[in-house]
């Protein structure tokens, strides 16, 4: 389905972009390449495309949500078949208000819902289907979901926006293209009429059969022109002239993003040919679509037109794009969103994250623990600007754009060199050392996006030295490095289409970090583990019972000396305020082991870091992709561990885990035996499994005590439950065993 899905974006995107000539004949966020054109002309045209007003205002934005909610989110799917009965719809405790407050206190700026999704059931009464909320049991068929959200949005000044998946699987005319159209059309209408102002529009480019198996043509210029005449500040996204998709809901843009790209040049009938090597199995492969830049000198040289197509990264803050209460503990973490942030926002992009609101009609909390430690990490690095108060000297500055600028509050002044200037640098001298470890460029891109590469260099030990480099800026980049200490800094363009201009400039310091050392890791009778912060001036706060480090916790002043298992947790604090990350480490106290020999390797898929992964100390997390798992597809588990010499044993484990979305099962049983010579097997104990196998993620420990063995060696024996059961989507199919770690004690 997803090869379908990218495929039919990709192609359609395209006849978006020639709409988008048509509908923008007034801007000049495109220019037309005339057959002959010399390739510094294509350049220069380039370097002066500019985004039209709805597109810059769309961009300032920066980080926006998606709240996917709908017939998914009752039935537990991710993609509905149309032919759910509205009764299944019904919110227990539903308030747009919590989702706006929720949404606002993370930083983002807009709101999109989806107000119809593949399923075709409409959060909003339509008069042109009876699949909507007016069927449902919520507020005796009297709701609106999206007049709820509409109307807390302006209450709080949050702008809105909706989707409206042209895919309907529900609506009878889908596939007889003229007539489906005009049911688009209306149910446009009704949304962009009834809900005031409406700022993006997202066409999804997912498409599949309708409900009578025929395929619809899309008028998709029919739709821009309703959008257009009933809301023209409002972007269109994806499938649409505005706002093109990154190409991965990975929530990872590119290193180099332009946000000018050819029009186009392939028909239509390549680009659909090259889409083909997507794979089919609906394995989401950033590289496909990632490996290369739209719109550098070699992409644009034989365009036929240019146009300002921005890059949105949409990505959802959990596995699904609807609530699953099965992924409660698979929400990205806070230092995961940062992460994401950085590679989106940080890369010319505009962040849309999906929040998906729960059954009861409301942000479940870990997402909002995730959001709130999100902007506690982004709030302490950027509080500061530490280029404020610097003396700028630039090689070069039109007369009225000095430098000075790029770091004035000044919301319009920028600079910007004479014309024809393809090398500039900007050095500052700092009022004192500062130290820092992101870098953050704005381009003015309402003259244009020119910077093809830059570096940032830092003057210690008296020689400037490279700390960071990139290609493009766009509206924004952001780039981390190791954090630096020094008063002179000097950023270098190497290279611009033309005049290169800035409009902000910023250094900043991410809050102190903690490190551990060893992280973790297994150790037989006692070991001495150090914590350092990689900023000098700050305090360092510890745990050793899992709880969360607080300014009360036990202060660092020497090394740690662990004769137990133990989970260290630990925090930096500067100036009297608690960094919003903590780290931790997991310490485990048992017996060494030589060896261990599987008697079935494990899948190529799954192999860990190697055999060894199951006795190096280090548990698998949650995520079962994060390389401390060892994953059977279909075998039973037995291993063989080595002591090296015959000890005495008193507590074997192991742990497995359940993800039963990714096929992933515990063990219905698991057997414990000792030996002294490899041969002679004694049976010491055995544990079943106790937790049911619809019951999501978890990692669970099976273990035995014994008494009075002595051992050279021990065996486990861990059975796969097979296949994937009877009420399980992969039913009949090869279930997967994953285990990590084995302790012996
Ligand atoms: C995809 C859809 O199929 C997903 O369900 C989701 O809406 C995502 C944003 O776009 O193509």
């Amino acid at each position: 389905m997803k090869n379908v899905s990218i495929r039919t974006r990709v192609m359609l995107v395209v006849t978006a972009l020639f709409a988008s000539i048509a509908l923008s004949q007034q801007e000049n966020n495109f220019a037309i390449i005339k057959p002959g054109e010399s390739l510094p002309e294509v350049i220069r045209k380039a370097a002066n495309v500019t985004p039209s007003v709805r597109q810059l205002a769309w961009q300032q934005q920066e980080f926006i949500a998606f709240a996917h909610f709908g017939m998914n989110t009752f039935m537990d799917q991710e993609w509905g078949k149309g032919t759910e009965s509205p009764s299944a719809f019904n919110p227990s405790d539903f308030d747009a208000r919590q989702w706006v407050k929720v949404i606002k206190d993370a930083g983002m700026k807009l709101l999109i819902i989806t107000a119809k999704h593949h399923d075709g059931f409409c959060l909003w009464p339509s008069k042109y289907t009876d699949h909507s909320v007016k069927r449902s049991p919520w507020k005796g068929g009297r709701g609106d979901v999206v007049g709820e959200v509409a109307r807390a949005c302006r209450e709080a000044g949050l702008k809105f926006g909706v989707y409206l998946s042209p895919w309907d699987r529900h609506e009878p005319t889908f596939g007889d293209s003229p007539a489906y159209s005009e049911h688009f059309r209306n149910q446009l209408r009704e949304l962009l009429t009834n809900y005031g102002e409406i700022s993006e529009v997202w066409f999804d480019g997912a498409n599949g059969e309708g409900p009578n198996g025929k395929r619809q043509i899309y008028d998709w210029l029919s739709y821009y022109k309703v959008i257009r005449e009933l809301q023209p500040q409002s972007v269109i996204a994806i499938m649409g002239p505005d706002v093109r998709w990154v190409g991965t809901e990975s929530g990872y843009g590119r290193e180099t993003e332009w946000s000018v790209v050819p029009s186009i040049t392939q028909n239509l009938d390549a680009v659909a040919a090259s889409s083909q090597q997507f794979p089919v199995d609906g394995a989401f492969a950033p590289k496909d679509l990632m490996a290369d830049d739209l719109g550098s000198r070699e992409k644009i040289k034989n365009a036929s037109a240019l146009v300002w197509y921005p890059a949105e990264t949409d990505v959802s803050i959990r596995p699904g794009w609807f609530y699953h209460s099965s992924q409660d503990n698979l929400v990205k973490s806070p230092t995961k969103l940062v992460d994401i942030y950085y590679s989106s926002v940080g890369r010319n992009s505009v962040l849309l994250l999906n929040i998906p609101p729960d059954k009861r009609g409301r942000i479940a909390g870990d997402d909002i623990r995730s959001l709130r430690g999100m902007r506690k990490i982004l709030d302490q690095t950027f509080k500061a600007n530490l280029a404020s108060g610097a003396t700028i000297i630039a090689s070069n500055e039109k007369p009225g754009h000095k430098a000075s600028a790029v770091i004035e509050q000044h919301p319009t002044s920028y600079w910007i060199t004479d014309d024809d200037i393809e090398f500039a640098t900007l050095e500052f001298r700092l009022p004192n050392n500062r130290t820092f470890d992101r870098l953050m460029l704005q381009e003015n891109i309402s003259i244009g996006q020119r910077i093809e590469s830059f570096r940032l260099e830092a003057w210690s030990d008296n020689a400037w030295r490279m700390i960071a480099r990139g290609t493009t800026v766009g509206y924004k980049r952001l780039l981390r490095f190791p954090p630096v200490t020094s008063q002179k800094v000097k950023l270098v363009i190497d290279s611009s289409r033309t005049s290169p201009t800035l409009f902000k400039f910023g250094l900043y310091k991410s809050p102190p970090t903690v490190t551990i050392e060893p992280n973790g890791g297994s150790f037989e009778s006692s070991l001495r583990v150090r914590l350092s912060s990689d900023s000098k001036n700050a305090a360092i706060f510890y745990t050793l019972n899992g709880s969360e480090p607080t300014l009360k916790s036990q202060r660092y002043t020497r090394p740690i000396d662990l004769t137990r298992s133990t989970q260290i947790k630990a925090v930096a604090s500067l100036g009297g305020e608690l960094a919003a990350e903590s780290s931790e480490a997991l310490f485990t106290k048992c017996l060494k082991v030589k060896s261990v020999v599987f008697e079935k390797p494990c899948s190529a898929k799954y192999p860990g870091r190697g055999d060894t992964t199951i006795i190096d100390g280090r548990r698998g997390s949650l995520d079962f992709q994060d390389k401390e798992w060892l994953g059977f597809n279909g075998d039973d588990v037995i291993a063989t561990i080595d002591l090296g010499e015959s000890r005495s044993i008193h507590k074997i484990a192991i742990g497995f885990l359940q993800q039963q979305g990714s096929w992933i099962f515990l063990p219905p049983e698991v057997k414990f035996f000792a030996s002294d010579d490899g041969t002679k097997w004694k049976a010491v104990g055995n544990q079943g499994n106790v937790l049911k196998q619809t019951e999501s993620v978890v990692v669970k420990d099976f273990s035995c005590t014994v008494k009075n063995v002595s051992a050279k060696f021990v065996k486990v024996a861990a059975k796969n439950v097979g296949t994937c059961p009877p009420w399980h989507p992969g039913v009949g199919d090869k279930a997967w065993l994953f285990v990590d770690e084995v302790i012996v004690e």
